[in-house]
Formats: C-alpha cells, structure tokens, sequence
C-alpha cells in the first residue's frame, strides 16, 4: 500500500490515525539517544514555534520593536505553516485577501478577490525577507520537547537540532496542522494510493483514475472541482452535508492594484469595509443564530440554482442550523457533483479493502485512490504532551479536561509561555490575522513589563484564568456553535474550546494591554511571586 498512514499497530485502538509530526514527537519522548541529548547548549531569550501567520508576524513585531535575540524554530524548510503544508489542487483563502493578511503589510498586488494558497504562502515568504526574519529561523528543526526549568526560570528546549534555552516560549504551531486520518476498519490493507488533503501527493497522477474523496469540509469542495474533469470517476464519501453559500471571487482588476500602491489609504479602506461586513456575521453566530434562517435561504436558493436533480439535492441539504459547522464559499462545488463520473454517497463506510471502499448498505466502490479529506486534530494534538509547565505537567495532562487558556494566550503553571490562535481564539466569521495581531500585541505588552520592572517571568493566576473561561462558556450558550451538531469546534467533552464567542473587537480590547494584575509576576533575583491580589471580578 502505498501510504502515509501510521503502522497497522499504531492505528490498532486509536479512535483516529496519526500522522508522522505526532509520530516523530512520540517517538522522540521515548528515545534517549535522540538527536541533540549531547549537542551545546544555545541560549536565547525568545523561542518561537512556526513560520505560519502567527509565528512569522510575532516574529516581525519583535524586530520591529528591537528585539533581536530570538529564534524561530521551523520543522520544515520554507514559511508559511498550513499555507506552506496545504497544496491540494484549489486550495485558497474563503477570507478575503485585503483582509487576510498583516495590518502592517497590506499587499496592493493580490490578484483575486480570495487568494490562492501559492499567493498566501509568496506573500508570508515576501513579509520574512523584508523584515529580516530569515537569519532567526532554524529551518529543518522540530521542536520535540519543552520543560521550564524553576530554578534558572528558563524554558528547557529540545528539537532536532540540539538543546537550547529560551526565557520566553511562543507557540504559533498553529491549530490545522496535524492530519487526522479516518480510523476505517481495514484502511491499512488498501493497496492503492491515499493520502491526506494537506499532505498531497504531487507525483500520484489522478487522471483517468477511479478516486473516493472522503469528507466535505473546506478541503474539499476546494479540490473536489479541480480534480473532477481529470478523473474517469469521483466518488464523495458524504457523512454532514456542509451549507454552502456563494464565493463570487474574482480577479482584482490593474486599475484598482495601481489605486492600492499608489494611494494605500484606499486598501485600508476596502479592508476596513470587509472587515465591518464580517464582523456583522458574529452578531448571527453568537447573539441571533436564528438571524441565519435569511443566510440558510440564500444556500438553499443556491443549491436549487445550481442542482437540477432532486434526488442529489436532497443528499446535499443539511440538517442542522448554518453557522454550527464552518459555513463553506463555493461557486463550482455544487457543479462539479452534477458531472456524469461524480456519485455522492450517504451511507456511512464499514469497511476499506485492498481495492474497494465498502459502505454500510453493502454496496461495494471500487477505487485506485483515496483522499482523505478529513480535517485535523484540533481539541486533541499531540505537541502539548511534550511541554512541561512548572510542577513537571505537561500541557496535555493540564488539559484533560478540554483546553483552556487566559485570552487564548497564557496558562497557570506555565511560567513565560505564550500561545498564538490558542483555546478559544478561532473564528467561523472573520479574519484569524486579526486575532494573532491581538494576541501578538498582548505579548510584546508582557515583554515591556519584564524589561521596565526588571523580571524574569509572569505566571497567570489560576482564579483569574478560571474566571476568564467561565465568562468565555457562558457566552458560549445560545451560539449557533451550541445548537447541536458535532464538528471540530468542540472538544471531547462537547465544549467548545476553539473559538471566541463574539466580536473580534472585544477580543482585541481583551488584548490591547497586559493585564499585569491577573499574573504572579517573578523577579530576577528570586523565584518567590511577590503578593498581588487579584481583583475578584475579572472581565472580558
Ligand atoms: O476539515 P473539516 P477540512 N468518515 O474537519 C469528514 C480550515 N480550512 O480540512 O462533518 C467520513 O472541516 C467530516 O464529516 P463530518 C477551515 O478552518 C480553511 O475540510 O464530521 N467522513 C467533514 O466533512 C476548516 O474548517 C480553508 O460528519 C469523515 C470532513 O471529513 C478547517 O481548515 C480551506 C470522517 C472534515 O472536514 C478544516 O477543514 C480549507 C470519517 N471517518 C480548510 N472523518 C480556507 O479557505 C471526518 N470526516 C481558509
């Protein structure tokens, strides 16, 4: 079988196979002569994980401040993150372009009104060489263990290239990184090729080739249509049907290019607009879900419009409120699944053999290829097993009950450590830069602190922490996230620890300057926390 599974034993009693990052980080846990045990060790103040949006605009943002003495540690070899990893055939942005990228580097040369992943990950490589990242990063590097040591009140590191320690520890691993592989009895024996959305197989040639697409999330109906006319047949392996509304992308014309360069006054404008035209889908999302009957009638009228068959149509209407599930922006998704060598199956699959996908009604498909297009481990990743906060837990113990975090940033019992598009920072209506650039400007915030009172670390407070996130779950009751579907939103206790649940500007008023009061804060001299009450209320 040619694969990029994980090995029959692996998958054995697993509830979902694992990919080889999981893999390699495990592995590495358990490995005393892993690669740099005896290597020396460099010290720095920052350490930061993933060239993707957040670690590339965390590290632009040091610089721009003058902060030189950091590292960013890159298991790959290029930037970009899940824009780097994801290279399926149509793979885009379904957040406008003038929106989806840094406040401080507009980008007046887009080319479509929603940008092709190829533009995306061109525009993060322009943004690392015009701010002088690239001599920070560590390329090729992995980070496979992070321990903080109390007593020098530093961050432990090891990766692949050998041990460092960092007084500060930045996490922008990003949450879509690890590909979560169907646990589909008998997959280990297919004999064809399969392999993961974000993890395409270039050199596998789809035309004329029988191909099942498992999944229809927002990997999905962006490849399904461009590998369509190439392959003799398509077969859509469809579990929830997804509601689908309009994309209307389309090309920026030169004129309007020009207009951005030459007077950046109206990008931001344009991108103010989009970003108001957005942020009005929250109040639907969190305040008024049932505001979204109009926005399920518009898909509706779109499915009709595009779907002659009722048969077909009937398959392709979901069940659940619009919102619950990521909403998808699709012109050509529907049309593709009306060609004559595309089929859509409900039934639920029971079993893969070495030629055939076998669904629950009995009937047999057989396929050459299989795309898993089954999303990622987002509530349960693996790398939080691998850092240890002060008392020797690892972020994954700490977190058995559903991840949680102060503002989506800091968590007790974890001195210096900071996380970007942390618990309950994602978004199923705007632009994830805008949260990054937030939480980026919470730390720098944190960063000023330590230098003008001479401190070593900040610890948040565990009271204030929980007070946080009960205010977070209680805004969370009544959101379209709660009105009952399953999706990758929520954890394995059903709560929703993915995403915020408001307007991004109260998340950005959250943010916008380090709430010193809510943290222990630790001094140079001595690891002792001086006393400092935490005021009992601790809002939003
Ligand atoms: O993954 P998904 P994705 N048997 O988790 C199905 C971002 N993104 O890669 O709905 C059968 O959304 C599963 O079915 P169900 C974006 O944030 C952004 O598409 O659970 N089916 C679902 O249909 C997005 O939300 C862009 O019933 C199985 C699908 O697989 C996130 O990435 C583009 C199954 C998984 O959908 C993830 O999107 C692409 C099984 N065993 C992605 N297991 C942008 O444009 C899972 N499924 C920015």
């Amino acid at each position: 079988m040619e694969r990029i599974l994980a090995s029959d034993e692996e998958q054995q009693g697993d509830s979902d196979a694992r990919t080889d990052v999981a893999d390699r980080l495990t592995q590495a846990a358990g490995d005393d002569t892993r690669p740099g045990e005896d290597a020396p060790m460099q010290q720095v103040r920052i350490a930061i994980l993933g060239t993707g949006f957040s670690g590339l605009g965390m590290a632009i943002r040091l610089k721009q401040r003058g902060y030189d003495d950091f590292v960013v540690i890159e298991r790959a070899t290029d930037i970009g993150g899940t824009w780097r990893d994801n290279t399926y055939p149509g793979c885009a942005c379904d957040i406008p372009s003038h929106l989806y990228s840094f406040s401080f580097a507009l980008n007046p040369n887009w080319s479509r009104a929603y940008s092709p992943q190829s533009e995306i990950q061109a525009y993060l490589r322009e943004c690392a060489e015009r701010y002088g990242i690239l001599p920070h990063i560590r390329w090729n590097c992995e980070l496979l263990n992070a321990t903080w040591n109390d007593s020098n009140q530093r961050w432990q590191l090891t990766t692949s290239q050998g041990r460092m320690t960092a007084t500060l520890l930045i996490l922008g691993n990003g949450p879509l990184n690890e590909a979560s592989l169907p646990a589909i009895p008998g997959i280990e024996s297919f004999v064809g090729t399969i392999f993961h959305s974000s993890q395409w197989r270039h050199d596998y040639d789809l035309t004329g080739k029988r191909v099942a697409v498992i999944g229809t999330g927002a990997s999905s109906i962006q490849l399904i249509p461009h590998i369509q006319p190439r392959v003799s047949q398509l077969t859509l392996f469809q579990r929830t049907p997804p509601w689908v509304v309009p994309r209307r992308d389309h090309p920026i014309p030169g004129w309007q290019r020009a207009l951005f360069r030459r007077l950046p006054i109206t990008q931001h404008i344009a991108r103010a607009i989009i970003y108001f035209q957005r942020e009005f889908m929250a109040l639907a999302f969190v305040y008024r879900p049932q505001m979204m009957r109009a926005a399920e009638r518009l898909a509706r009228r779109h499915l009709e419009a595009q779907v002659a068959d009722p048969a077909l149509r009937e398959k392709l209407t979901p069940r659940y409120v619009m919102g619950c599930k990521r909403v998808l922006l699709s012109d050509d998704f529907y049309p593709a699944l009306t060609q004559p060598n595309v089929e859509v199956i409900t039934e639920r699959i029971r079993e893969v053999r070495p030629h055939s996908i076998v669904t629950t009604d009995g009937n047999e498909h057989e396929v050459d290829a299989i795309i898993c297009a089954t999303g990622f481990h987002v509530t349960d990743t693996k790398l939080p097993e691998f850092i240890c906060g002060r008392d020797g837990r690892s972020l994954g113990e700490v977190w058995q009950a559903g991840p949680s975090a102060y503002k989506g940033t800091a968590v007790a019992g974890f001195p210096n450590l900071f996380l970007l598009i942390g618990p309950n920072t994602g978004l199923g209506h705007n632009s994830m830069v805008y949260m990054i650039e937030s939480q980026i400007t919470y730390i720098l915030g944190c960063l000023r602190l330590l230098d003008r009172r001479g401190l070593q670390a900040v610890e948040i407070r565990p009271e204030a922490q929980e007070t946080f996130n009960a205010q977070v779950q209680q805004r969370m009751q009544g959101t379209v996230w709660t009105s009952g579907c399953a999706s990758w939103y929520l954890d394995a206790h059903g709560r929703n620890s993915t995403l915020w649940p408001g307007f991004t500007w109260l998340f950005r008023r959250a943010t916008r300057r380090f709430d010193a009061a809510r943290y222990q804060l630790i001094s140079r001299q001595s690891n002792e926390a001086p006393a400092m009450a935490v005021p009992a209320n601790t809002s939003l």
